[in-house]
C-alpha cells in the first residue's frame, strides 16, 4: 500500500503552477468541465475528478438540514393540490405564530426555512402588488393586512434562520381566471421589471428589461418583490410539477435566473434551476451512491434541468457520453406528515423521531441536503405532535454528533474543511477506547473534488484491523451506521477512486439504538395497556419501519419515581388503575433505556354515574363539547360530573378545544357536593395563553375533598369568548 505524503492546499497550488509553467496542461478545477470530442475515458474521469462546487453551493450544502413550510388555502380545504378557484377568505389563520415555527425548527437543528409563498393554486401569502388573489383579500386574517412572508422573515432574523421562497411556476388561478395571464398567448415583447404600481413604490430602484410574455412578466415582477423586500433570500425553489397546462405556456428560465443572480446572489436555485437538484422522490428515500458530479447532455446554459430519478446518476459509465460534467448536489425533500399540507390532528400520520432521524442520517449523511416539511395547522401553528418529533430529532442530533470521539490535533478533527490529507489510506485515532456505532467521512470536495468511488472501514480490534463496513461514494459527508464496536482507532482504505482522493474530515460517534415509541391505552374500565408503536408511515412508498424491534421491554412506576430496573415493574400484561394515577413509563432496547413518558390518568369512565357529555372523557382531543357562555351570568354554563361512589378527589385537568379561538376556559371555579344540591367551592383556577398554547392544564386542590359530585363553573373565556368548550376533563384521585 503506497502511502502518499500529506499535502495541504499550498503544495497543491505549487504543483499546479509548476505544471502550468512546464506547459503540462491539466484541467483546472471548475463547477462545469466540458468534454471534448476526442477525450478518452481516462481523460473524462480525470475531468470528473476536478469538478468542484461554486461558493454558493458550498454555503448551501453547509446548511445541511432545512425546514419547508406548506401553508395556504389547502390548509383549509384539506386538499394537497388546489384548483385555482379557492376563495381567499378561506385562508384565516386564527393565531399564526412564525416565531413558534422558527423556535421549533431551530431546536430541531435546522438552519433555514423555505415557505410556499405561492403554491400551484396561485394564492399569494405576501402583499403582492400584482394580483388580488392573495392575503390582501383574506379579510379574516388581520383584515387583509396580513403578510405571512413578512412575519416569517422577521422571525428568521430573530432566530438566526436563513429564508427561502417556493414560487410555483404552475399557477392555476392565472390559468382558470378569465383574465388569467398563464397561457394567454400574449406576445413576447420588451417589458420593464418591476412594473411600477401606483402607491406601492419600491425602495430598490434597480430595473430590468426582458423580452417576455404576460405570465413571465407577472412571475418576474413577483420575484422582484420577493427578492428585494423580504431578504436576504438564500434559496428559490422552482417546483417542476405541472397540474395543468394552457396555451403552450413556456417559462423564461434564463430571465428568471438573471434576476435572481442579480437581486439575491447568495440564493441557490432549486429544482428547475442550475444549483440544486431534486433527489428524485418525496418519500425520504436516498441513494446508496449520491454523486454531486453529474453528466449533462448539453451545456448548462441550454439545460432545462429535467428531473433526475435514476438510482445511478454519476457512475463512470454515466459520464462517458456527457457533453459536460457539472456540480449539482441533491436536496432530499419530504414531509413530516402524510402529505405536504395539514389536514387534522387525529388521522393524519406524523413521522416518528426515529423515522426523521433515520432520514437525516441517510440524506445529510448521504452527500445531500435534507429539507423537511412541517405543515402549520389551521391556527397557523405547528401542532404538538410535530413539535415533539422535531425537538426529539434535534436532541438526538446534538447528543450524537455533538460528541465526537476523534482525537484532537488531526486534520480530520480540526473542523477546517480546507485542510485535508491526500492518499488511499487514512487513520483516525480516537481520544480513548470507545464504543462506536457511527463513522463520518468527508472529502475536500470544495477544492479538490468528489473522487472516492468505494472504500472499506476498519476498526482496530485486539491489535488487528477488522473490516466493519464497506462504503461507496462520499462527497461532502458520508455517515456509516453499524453495530457497536469498541476500538481506539479506525482505518479507511480507498478501494476505488477518480485520481487521488483528499479527505478533510473523519470522526466517530455513538448513537444509542432507540426503542420504538410507546403507546398507552386507557380503557373505560381503568385497564391500562402498554406497547410499542409500529411506524406505519407509508406515504408515497416511504421507507417507514413496519416491524417492531426485538429485545424491547417496558418498565413503569405509579409512585411518581422515574422507572429504573431497581424501582419499577416490568410490563407484562394490561393492569387496572380503577382510580387513575401518575404513570411513568420507560422503554428499554437490549437493556438500553429510552425516553421517559409520563401521564396523569384521571378517573376511568366506569367511575362515573353521569357526565355532561362523553366526549369530555373519551381520551380524544379532537372531540369537544361546547355550551353557551355569558360572563354576566356565571353558572349558566356548568359541567357536572357525578361519581358512582364518594371519592377523595385531589384535582382536575382541562384540555381546551384544539382548534379555533372561542371556548377556551381561562378561569373557573371548582365545586363539590355529596347530594348534587348543596355545593361547596373548592377553589378557582386560571389558565393563561390558551389561544397560543391549547395544551392540557392542571389544577390541584389545596387539600383533597371527599365528594360524589364535582362541577366546573367557567368564569372567563379567553378573548371574552361566548362559548365554554371542553375537549377533555380529567378528575384526579390523590
Ligand atoms: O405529481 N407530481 O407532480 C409529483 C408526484 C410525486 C413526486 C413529485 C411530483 S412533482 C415533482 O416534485 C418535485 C419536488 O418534490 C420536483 O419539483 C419535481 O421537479 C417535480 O416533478
Amino acid at each position: 500500500m503506497i502511502l502518499f505524503k500529506k499535502y495541504c492546499r499550498f503544495w497543491i497550488g505549487i504543483f499546479l503552477t509548476a505544471a502550468a509553467l512546464s506547459g503540462f496542461s491539466e484541467t483546472a478545477p471548475s463547477h462545469c468541465i466540458e468534454i471534448e470530442p476526442g477525450d478518452s475515458r481516462e481523460q473524462i474521469i480525470e475531468k470528473a475528478a476536478r469538478v468542484i462546487p461554486t461558493p454558493r453551493q458550498v454555503a448551501y450544502m453547509d446548511r445541511e438540514f432545512i425546514g419547508f413550510i406548506h401553508f395556504g388555502p389547502n390548509t383549509y380545504t384539506g386538499n394537497e393540490w388546489g384548483n385555482g378557484f379557492e376563495d381567499p377568505m378561506i385562508f384565516a389563520p386564527s393565531s399564526p405564530d412564525t416565531d413558534q415555527w422558527c423556535r421549533i425548527m431551530k431546536e430541531a437543528g435546522m438552519t433555514q426555512v423555505v415557505l410556499t409563498v405561492k403554491h400551484h393554486d396561485g394564492f399569494c401569502l405576501w402583499q403582492t402588488r400584482y394580483t388580488d388573489h392573495s392575503v390582501a383579500s383574506s379579510l379574516n386574517f388581520e383584515n387583509g393586512d396580513g403578510d405571512i412572508l413578512k412575519s416569517l422573515s422577521e422571525s428568521c432574523r430573530k432566530y438566526g434562520l436563513k429564508l427561502g421562497v417556493y414560487l410555483s411556476p404552475a399557477d392555476l388561478y392565472q390559468i382558470e381566471s378569465p383574465e388569467g395571464l398563464y397561457g394567454n398567448r400574449s406576445p413576447y415583447t420588451e417589458r420593464i421589471i418591476p412594473r411600477p404600481v401606483e402607491g406601492r413604490p419600491f425602495a430598490d430602484k434597480r430595473t430590468f428589461r426582458f423580452k417576455v410574455d404576460d405570465y413571465n412578466e407577472y412571475f418576474l415582477n413577483q420575484l422582484f418583490e420577493l427578492l428585494t423586500e423580504y431578504g436576504p433570500i438564500h434559496e428559490v425553489w422552482f417546483d417542476g410539477a405541472t397540474p395543468k397546462s394552457k396555451g403552450g405556456q413556456q417559462y423564461a428560465y434564463k430571465e428568471w435566473y438573471e434576476l435572481i443572480r442579480t437581486l439575491a446572489p447568495e440564493a441557490v436555485i432549486f429544482g428547475k434551476g442550475p444549483d440544486v437538484r431534486w433527489c428524485g422522490n418525496e418519500a425520504g428515500n436516498t441513494r446508496e451512491s449520491e454523486w454531486s458530479v453529474i453528466p449533462l447532455p448539453v451545456m448548462p446554459e441550454e439545460c432545462t434541468w429535467p428531473d433526475m430519478t435514476d438510482a445511478d446518476l454519476g457512475s463512470r459509465e454515466k459520464l462517458y457520453s456527457a457533453r459536460c460534467l457539472y456540480f449539482l448536489p441533491a436536496e432530499v425533500d419530504t414531509s413530516i406528515r402524510h402529505g405536504w399540507f395539514y389536514r387534522d390532528d387525529s388521522s393524519q400520520q406524523v413521522r416518528s423521531a426515529d423515522n426523521v432521524f433515520d432520514i437525516y442520517e441517510r440524506s445529510v449523511g448521504g452527500n445531500a441536503v435534507l429539507i423537511l416539511n412541517i405543515p402549520p395547522n389551521r391556527e397557523g401553528r405547528f401542532s404538538p405532535r410535530d413539535e415533539a418529533v422535531l425537538k426529539e430529532v434535534g436532541r438526538r442530533i446534538r447528543e450524537v454528533y455533538g460528541n465526537p470521539f476523534g482525537a484532537p490535533g488531526s486534520v480530520f478533527t480540526d473542523n477546517h474543511p480546507e485542510t485535508f490529507e491526500e492518499g488511499d489510506e487514512f487513520i483516525l485515532h480516537l481520544d480513548s477506547k470507545r464504543t462506536v456505532t457511527r463513522f463520518l467521512i468527508r472529502e475536500a470536495y470544495e477544492t479538490v473534488g468528489q473522487r472516492i468511488e468505494s472504500f472499506r472501514l476498519q476498526a482496530s480490534v485486539d491489535g488487528k484491523w477488522k473490516t466493519i463496513e464497506e462504503g461507496t461514494c462520499v462527497g461532502r459527508k458520508k455517515i456509516l451506521r453499524f453495530n457497536p464496536v469498541t476500538t481506539d482507532a479506525f482505518r479507511v482504505q480507498i478501494t476505488s477512486s477518480r485520481l487521488t482522493p483528499a479527505v478533510a474530515e473523519m470522526n466517530a460517534y455513538y448513537a444509542a439504538p432507540q426503542p420504538d415509541p410507546v403507546f398507552i391505552e386507557y380503557k373505560k374500565n381503568g385497564k391500562v395497556k402498554l406497547g410499542f408503536s409500529r411506524n406505519r408511515f407509508t406515504w408515497l412508498l416511504s421507507g417507514g419501519r413496519e416491524t417492531v424491534k426485538t429485545g424491547q421491554t417496558i418498565r413503569y412506576t405509579l409512585d411518581g419515581s422515574d422507572p429504573v430496573p431497581e424501582n419499577s415493574k416490568l410490563y407484562k400484561f394490561p393492569f387496572r388503575l380503577p382510580e387513575g394515577g401518575l404513570l411513568k413509563i420507560r422503554p428499554y432496547l437490549n437493556g438500553e433505556p429510552g425516553p421517559l413518558t409520563e401521564v396523569r390518568l384521571g378517573l376511568p369512565e366506569t367511575a362515573f354515574e353521569s357526565v355532561p357529555d362523553r366526549r369530555t372523557i373519551d381520551g380524544n382531543p379532537e372531540t369537544a363539547v361546547t355550551v353557551p357562555f355569558d360572563a354576566a351570568v356565571p353558572g349558566k354554563a356548568v359541567f357536572v360530573y357525578r361519581l358512582k361512589k364518594q371519592t377523595l378527589l385531589s384535582g382536575i385537568s382541562y384540555l381546551p378545544p384544539q382548534t379555533g379561538r372561542n371556548g377556551k376556559i381561562e378561569a373557573g371555579r371548582i365545586e363539590t357536593s355529596n347530594d348534587g344540591e348543596n355545593w361547596t367551592p373548592v377553589g378557582e383556577f386560571r389558565f393563561g395563553n390558551l389561544i397560543n398554547d391549547p395544551t392540557e392544564r392542571f389544577y390541584d386542590f389545596a387539600t383533597p375533598v371527599e365528594a360524589s359530585f364535582i362541577r366546573v363553573v367557567p368564569l372567563r373565556i379567553a378573548e371574552d369568548g361566548t362559548e365554554a368548550s371542553v375537549a377533555e376533563m380529567k378528575i384526579f384521585v390523590r
